[in-house]
């Protein structure tokens, strides 16, 4: 079994790829210190990313939400709030309507993920990093911000100045996600943003530990290609908060979690720095534009895998 570690955007196409390469269902543990609540329904993006894209029903423009979605429910909320700022379209809602309702009658997420992700047709498993409540607080000079609030409200304008996962000590992680690592044959970090997405899974206890005892090949993909961020601001939040913005930075990052790097072509010159650090490297074309891209890199990281050992 192939376990991925993802966010949003990137983590989905990687997983999508993942799924396609292996032609077989794969475990992709989710992050979900970016939900938040709007007009008293649960919203999780990452989770909904993730199960969009791998029900084949996400917008291919944008990455997220749902295809041909409309936004009337958005609109008719604008005639008495005033413009918002985070579209939700109207099949989207129905999503959140579910889950809240079936979390206001005691579900835990991991169970309504399951529910939901059955009957979009998705084989692979979705899982909640948690069922617990943790929430990604960025700090800015303007104080601290609510994840959606930096992200989407005010355009990760912000400079970010640190980072905090509120309840992540506290939080249980998902006792299948662990178990899923410790069963895994191959364990991929998706090409996600290392600080928001990837980092509030690796701050719930458990996780760290669970990587590190695994004996599957663990690789991560840089989401970082030439010094910028494939998409999103990582590479921002990475310069202000005190990581080089490079392949080699995402590297020092993982140090002790993973044994390999896929980085693209364009950072080969990093590759004998990242191997000094006892992680092994991968060249290739690592930008996932089309739905082959993602199928391509799927290959390239699970050939990768099988030369890697522990
Ligand atoms: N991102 C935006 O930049 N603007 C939006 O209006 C927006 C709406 C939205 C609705 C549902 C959903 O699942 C995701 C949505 N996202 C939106 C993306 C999302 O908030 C972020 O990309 C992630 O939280 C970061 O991974």
């Amino acid at each position: 079994m192939i376990v991925a570690l993802a966010g949003g955007v990137g983590g989905a196409k990687m997983a999508n790829g993942l799924e396609m390469a292996s032609q077989a269902p794969i475990t992709v543990v989710v992050n979900t210190a970016d939900d938040f609540e709007l007009f008293g329904l649960r919203i999780c993006p990452d989770l909904d990313t993730v199960m969009y894209t791998l029900s084949g029903l996400a917008n291919p423009v944008t990455g997220w939400g749902i295809e041909g979605d409309t936004r009337v429910t958005l609109d008719a909320i604008e005639r008495y709030l005033g413009p918002g700022w985070f579209m939700v379209g109207d099949q989207d809602v129905g999503t959140h309507i579910v889950r809240t309702d079936a979390l206001r009658t005691g579900h835990v997420l991991s169970a309504i993920t399951a529910m939901m992700t059955e009957a979009l047709g998705v084989r692979s498993s979705i899982l909640p990093m948690t069922n617990d409540i943790v929430e990604t607080i960025v700090v800015t000079p303007d104080g601290p911000l609510a994840f959606q609030d930096y992200f989407v409200r005010r355009k990760q304008q912000d400079q970010v100045d640190g980072i905090r996962f509120k309840g992540a000590g506290s939080a249980a992680a998902l006792p299948d996600a662990l178990d899923a690592i410790e069963r895994a044959e191959v364990i991929v970090i998706c090409p996600s943003n290392p600080l928001v997405s990837i980092g509030p899974i690796l701050a719930i206890p458990g996780y760290r530990e669970a990587l590190k005892s695994s004996v599957a090949p663990r690789i991560a993909v840089s989401p970082i290609v030439g010094g910028k961020a494939l998409k999103g601001p990582a590479d921002r939040m990475m310069a202000t908060t005190g990581h080089e913005v490079s392949a080699l930075g995402v590297a020092r990052m993982y140090e002790g979690l993973i044994d390999g790097l896929v980085i693209d072509d364009q950072d080969r010159g990093l590759a004998a720095e990242i191997e000094s650090l006892g992680i092994a490297v991968r060249i290739t074309d690592s930008i996932m534009n089309t739905i082959e891209d993602r199928k391509r890199l799927g290959r390239d990281v699970l050939d990768f895998a099988a030369t890697v050992s522990r």
